[in-house]
């Protein structure tokens, strides 16, 4: 036996941040071993990979195909081979979409698997996944105000962001989003009541809006407020395939239906009148044409797919060929394991697309995410507001990282 084969293999049922059954996966060698936990979506695209669960909820058929089957498919193999692991889950499953072995199941055991090797060689996470190349600190998109189904109230688009650019460190542009965050707090507080403050399941702030322009608006005000306009951008998403009425073609948003053109109309209007770089998910998850008239219409703006692409090659192909987006999303669950997840921001990359390594609106404490956007040297990480363990879990390691190892900013280079 080597110091790298993996000896034991065990799942079990956690909780998630939304108080739902999620899995986590050990994964040990001889003198190393450490866990992945399998983050879930609320917004989830229909062409995702698909988690195993029972009918209440429950994640025990994941635990199970991890305990029963995953196992001992890759008991005895180097840990470091991430590679060959990964496809070895993917050829036991044998279906397009890990519906046999569950996405939930193979993305915890593939995150364990890189996080014990990495520690089975004394290396930091996002050395071992980056190789000793040069690293940047991601520049973060802060989900400071919640709408769409993270929110309880009438809001359609289902993220504000705030986008930190104009500074020196990554310490500096998340610490200034913060002030950005609490006084968006005061100026509900004052506006609506402090009863309006709670917050939606990214830990942004949920009001009691309804009306997109209102949350633009306020979230522009507490920028300004703040002394951040001109360094502090904004971006949004849309999340638009839940309110796309497939039937009349049409996007209920603000009390009104809206065709495409309108939409296209919309999203001018606003990047015109407000500082936003940044624009997810805006036509629903089947439409690379009119992503693409967007992305050719703002020429400037980050268009990003999402839901668009659920980070599949052949997926991001396709809007390869359109000229879709200038941005993906990166969320190595929605396609199940780290091997596949790797080739897609590579694809990404080598075609001058933008990266967005993400998180879930059901996380966990697992702060792996953070290490990834490193590893891969990805432009942005989107993690949610600066509150909520399962969030600051994430910001606080990048904190961690960037103390560390000194390592530069993106905002500064950000073209
Ligand atoms: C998104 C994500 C994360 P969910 O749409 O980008 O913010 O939401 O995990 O619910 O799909
Ligand atoms: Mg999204």
């Amino acid at each position: 036996m080597t110091d790298f084969e993996i000896t034991d293999v065990k799942g079990l049922e956690i909780l998630d941040s939304r108080g739902n059954r999620t899995i986590r996966v050990f994964v040990k060698t001889e003198y190393a071993e450490a866990s992945g936990d399998a983050p879930a979506g609320a917004s989830k695209g229909s062409r995702e990979a698909l988690e195993l669960r029972d009918k209440n909820g429950s994640a025990l058929p994941a635990v199970s195909s991890v305990n029963n089957f995953i196992k001992y498919g890759i008991i005895g193999m180097d840990v470091r081979n991430q590679e060959g692991i990964d496809q070895t889950m993917i050829s036991m499953d044998g279906t397009p979409n890990k519906s046999r072995l569950g996405a939930n199941a193979t993305i915890a055991t593939s995150i364990a698997v890189a996080k014990t090797a990495s520690m089975a060689l004394g290396e930091e996470i996002f050395e071992y996944i980056g190789g000793h190349r040069r690293h940047e600190m991601p520049i973060p998109l802060l989900n400071i105000l919640n709408g769409g189904l993270h929110a309880g109230n009438g809001l359609k688009i289902q993220e504000f962001l705030i986008v930190p650019i104009d500074f020196d460190t990554f310490s500096e542009a998340l610490f200034a989003a913060v002030d950005v965050y609490k006084e968006l707090k005061n100026l509900i507080a004052e506006r609506y009541g402090k009863i309006y403050t709670a917050l939606g399941d990214e830990g942004g702030i949920s009001p009691p809006l309804s009306n997109t322009e209102d949350a633009l608006s306020l979230v522009y005000t507490a920028i300004k407020n703040s002394g951040y306009d001109g360094k502090i951008f904004m971006g949004m998403d849309a999340a638009s395939s839940d309110f796309y009425n497939i039937k009349e073609n049409v996007y209920e948003i603000d009390g009104i239906k809206k065709n495409d053109e309108n939409m296209l109309d919309f999203y001018e209007d606003i990047t015109q009148r407000y500082p936003i770089i940044y624009i997810e998910d805006p036509f629903n998850e089947n439409d690379f044409d009119n992503f693409s008239k967007l992305q050719q219409r703002l020429k400037n703006i980050i268009v990003v797919g999402d839901d668009l692409y659920t980070t599949s090659v052949k997926t991001l192909k396709e809007g390869i060929k359109k000229g879709s987006t200038k941005g993906v999303i990166v969320k190595p669950n929605q396609i199940g394991t780290l091997t596949e997840t790797f080739e897609f921001f590579d694809t990404a990359r080598e075609n001058n697309i933008k990266t967005i390594v993400s998180h879930r609106s059901g996380e966990t404490e697992d702060n792996f995410i953070a290490d990834l956007a490193v590893g891969l040297n990805s432009d942005f990480i989107k993690t949610g507001a600066p509150s909520r363990g399962e969030r600051t879990s994430k910001y606080n390691r990048l904190l961690e990282i960037e103390n560390i190892y000194n390592l530069s900013y993106r905002g500064r280079f950000l073209h």
